[in-house]
């Protein structure tokens, strides 16, 4: 959304008395800056333990997510001249930036946005309006699970399966590496609501070669209640 926009949805939503809380997770692409950084974990490293590991979320927050974040920060230095940017710009036109800044703006968006997606607890269900939207589009929620479930495990290497909306309802993609449906080089694109990461870096400790089972464990700790505000965010 362009800060213009930003603005006047901000100074519209207060009138209407909602929705502030909302732009913390608009910001995550959205918002134009000159340093990114990594958001804390709201949670501890061992808070879902029977769905992942403490070493596994130690380790992928603080060394591989932390990675891509640095990582990112050197290529815009070298890369934009503005004195800030939006992921979102970025996104829009992925194919005029080197591959470190692919990798990396794609592997700090990605991750900052897989951290909330997850909850330890009260992880909620599906708002009434998503729930309709998912109905509309798979039929129901165990049928958009299952598909999901297919774009995760059929992903082959590293990558992410993503619950997505687009221009005609919600749908369910997979990118390779750290790319996203954000990105202007994807053939299916859209806003991201929910993102699984199924590199193996995400699950091999405690999983092996189970993936199937790690993406499985890994609903229980969906925080519906932030897919839900991303959904809400794009009706806006
Ligand atoms: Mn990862």
């Amino acid at each position: 959304m362009p800060v213009q926009n930003r603005r006047s949805f901000i100074k519209n939503t207060s009138k209407a008395g909602i929705a502030i809380s909302l732009m913390p997770h608009l910001s995550l692409f959205a918002e134009p800056v000159n340093q990114f950084q990594q958001t804390p974990l709201p949670y501890a490293y061992d808070a879902f333990t029977h769905a992942i590991d403490a070493l596994t979320m130690e380790i992928h927050y603080s060394k591989h997510a932390a990675g891509y974040t640095k990582n990112l920060n050197d290529a815009v230095a070298d890369e934009i001249k503005a004195s800030s940017i939006a992921l979102q710009n970025i996104f829009a036109s992925i194919q005029q930036y080197s591959t470190k800044m692919r990798n990396n703006a794609g592997g700090h968006f990605n991750h900052e946005f897989f951290w909330k997606c997850l909850s330890p607890n009260n992880t909620g269900t599906p708002s009434k309006s998503l729930q309709a939207a998912i109905d509309q589009s798979f039929g129901g929620l165990e049928q958009m699970k299952s598909q999901f479930n297919q774009a995760a495990i059929s992903r082959f290497g590293s990558g992410w399966a993503w619950l997505i909306k687009t221009n005609h309802g919600i749908a369910i993609t997979s990118t390779a590496n750290q790319d996203n449906p954000l990105m202007s080089t994807e053939k299916i694109k859209g806003t991201p609501l929910l993102a699984l990461d199924v590199w193996e870096h995400a699950y091999y400790l405690k999983y092996q070669n189970k993936r199937a089972e790690y993406v499985q464990n890994w609903w229980s700790i969906v925080n519906w209640n932030f897919v839900n505000q991303q959904y809400q965010n794009t009706l806006i």
